[in-house]
């Protein structure tokens, strides 16, 4: 059976959605972050840059949520979580990446010069620079999706799962989001999935 390696309100809660849409049986492993589990030898040797999630899939290991989604997505074709045509794949491909390396990057480097950083690699200025980026990138994902209710082709996406988490985490740092976005994250963070995934990491703890 697949085991996620992940924590509550984490980047894993993606792939966590993931196998909730597919039905999939899997496991739960808790690394507690707080505790300092993932700098423990014994998640190290799951993955060595010490970070959740990680997907294990028959001896396989796997971390990096965007291709573990997409890994479930294609392990699962019958969710219908990425496209199958060559036209659909190219969109989700490309909105997967402008997603995370436009769009997640500079919340994260916000993120870490705010308050992740030890103090003498801290750059304050680097924070406003950062969420000025954001807005950028989040300008043009809006123009895309003002006429659309999906990244790619017309059915939602282990994209979408990506891009709405990303969406979530700006929304929570008051990152200001328009309507085309608000609207989009608001739609598809109803779906039961997500539920059933953050429910599913609760009770982990
Ligand atoms: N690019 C990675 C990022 C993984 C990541 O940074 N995970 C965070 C939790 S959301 C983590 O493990 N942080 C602990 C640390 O960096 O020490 C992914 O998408 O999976």
């Amino acid at each position: 059976m697949m085991k996620l390696y992940g924590y509550p309100q984490t980047r894993s809660t993606r792939v966590a959605w993931a196998l909730e849409e597919t039905g999939a049986e899997y496991e739960y492993g808790l690394i507690n972050l707080k505790a300092g589990e993932h700098k423990q030898p014994a998640f190290l040797a799951i993955n060595p840059f010490g970070k959740i999630p990680s997907l294990v899939d028959d001896g396989h290991v796997m971390s990096e949520s965007s291709a573990i989604c997409t890994y479930i997505a294609e392990k699962f074709p019958a969710a219908k979580l990425i496209p199958s045509d060559a036209k659909g794949r190219a969109e989700y491909f490309q909105w997967l990446f402008f997603v995370v390396s436009e769009l997640e990057v500079h919340l994260w480097t916000a993120a870490k010069h705010d308050r992740l950083l030890p103090e003498d690699k801290k750059v304050p200025a680097v924070v406003s620079t950062s969420f000025w980026e954001f807005e950028k990138a989040a300008a043009v994902l809006s123009a895309y999706l003002k006429d659309r209710q999906y990244l790619a082709g017309d059915q939602f996406s282990a994209a979408d799962i990506i891009c709405v988490s990303v969406l979530h985490w700006a929304h929570h740092q008051k990152v200001q989001l328009d309507d085309t976005l608000l609207n989009y994250m608001n739609r598809h963070s109803d779906r039961p999935a997500l539920a059933r995934a953050r429910k599913r990491e609760a009770e982990a703890t």
